[in-house]
């Protein structure tokens, strides 16, 4: 999982961090040549909560994801080679091809997938919890949703049997306020918060800055360690954060009118990877770091671009039981 030679926290982290950041924009400047042919879903702006949790997760926790997954699956370990050929729809993606950006999977680094359908990946995660509890493993399930996901049915079901039968879960909400083009105020009630909502079905809440890639780390980490010593188990924690770029594609989309350049740019002051090099400077390599990650990057896409697509065979096979 260390791919770097530094193996010191603010090191790690800056690498995850700065990584998850570098492949996305060269997802982005790819896309336009036509040889990424699934709906791609961006975190570029939203990459502090998942570079938080890197030296936090070990392989033997779980976690799943959403649409909007490459981070979360970087974040779990998960092999970068096999992210961007699956991406290219290639026959050594790491879903042999058939599933694109949506459906990311690593199962020996405990990341469960990824799922295209809001709300999908949450009975997936509570299930898994729950085989941790039967188990009796000291680790945790972590389900990371967006706040849109608050608006499935399932979501209800599964926090409160989560709650019920005391599971090591974590639900982890990036409310980065919108739902496609949707904001928060037309969706939700007005003045009833998401973690409060959760809290009411009896989950430990709490929220936080979801751009603040310590203090995330902080907070998580005392959940992590509270769940693994029995204190308690299921956590909802409620990240505020932001995504840049359009809800799917790799283009800037404020002009729409949707939401204003004003709000975009208030939040792009807020650049989880410019403060954290702001907290950590002079304690890292920063540039060493970057050149290690464009190499990781460069090999990564070569290989994905001259892969063969998978044979029409595999069309029938599962690519999720191996
Ligand atoms: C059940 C279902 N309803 C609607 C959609 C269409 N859809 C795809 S992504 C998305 C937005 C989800 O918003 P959120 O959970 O906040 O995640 P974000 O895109 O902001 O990361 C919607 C409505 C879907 N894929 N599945
Ligand atoms: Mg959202």
């Amino acid at each position: 999982m260390k791919e770097i030679p530094y193996q010191d926290l603010y090191s790690q982290t800056y690498y995850i961090l700065k990584k998850i950041r570098m492949v996305e924009e060269r997802i982005a400047f790819e896309y336009p040549n036509n040889q990424i042919r699934c709906p791609t879903h961006l975190s570029i702006g939203q990459e502090g909560v998942p570079a938080a949790l890197y030296t936090l997760f070990n392989n033997d926790d779980f976690a799943v994801s959403t649409h909007r997954g490459h981070a979360h699956y970087l974040s779990k370990g998960g092999n970068l080679k096999r992210m961007i050929a699956e991406i290219y729809g290639k026959k050594t993606g790491c879903a042999g091809g058939k599933g694109g950006s949506m459906h990311l999977i690593d199962k020996k680094k405990g990341f469960m997938g990824t799922s295209a359908i809001v709300g999908n990946s949450i009975p997936i995660g509570v299930g898994l919890g729950l085989a941790l509890k039967l188990q009796n493993k000291k680790n945790v399930s972590c389900v990371f949703i967006g706040d849109g996901a608050i608006e499935e049915g399932v979501f209800y079901e599964s926090l409160n049997f989560a709650v019920l039968k005391k599971l090591p879960v974590i639900f982890i909400c990036e409310n980065n306020l919108y739902s496609v083009y949707s904001p928060l105020n037309v969706r939700q009630p007005k003045g009833r918060s998401i973690h409060s909502l959760a809290n009411a079905i009896g989950a430990k809440t709490v929220n936080g800055n979801g751009n603040d890639v310590l203090g995330a780390r902080e907070i998580l980490e005392k959940i992590i360690i509270e769940i693994k010593e029995g204190i308690s188990s299921t956590w909802f924690v409620e990240f505020d954060t932001y995504r840049w770029r359009e809800h799917c594609g790799y283009q800037f989309d404020n002009n729409i009118g949707y939401r204003s350049e004003e709000e975009f740019q208030s939040w792009k002051l807020k650049d989880p990877i410019e403060l954290f090099k702001k907290e950590v400077d002079g304690k890292v390599d920063f540039k060493l770091i970057d050149e290690l990650i464009l190499q990781e990057i460069n090999e990564a896409f070569e290989s994905a671009k001259s892969d063969p697509f998978p044979d029409p065979i595999q069309a029938f096979e599962s690519v999720y039981s191996k």
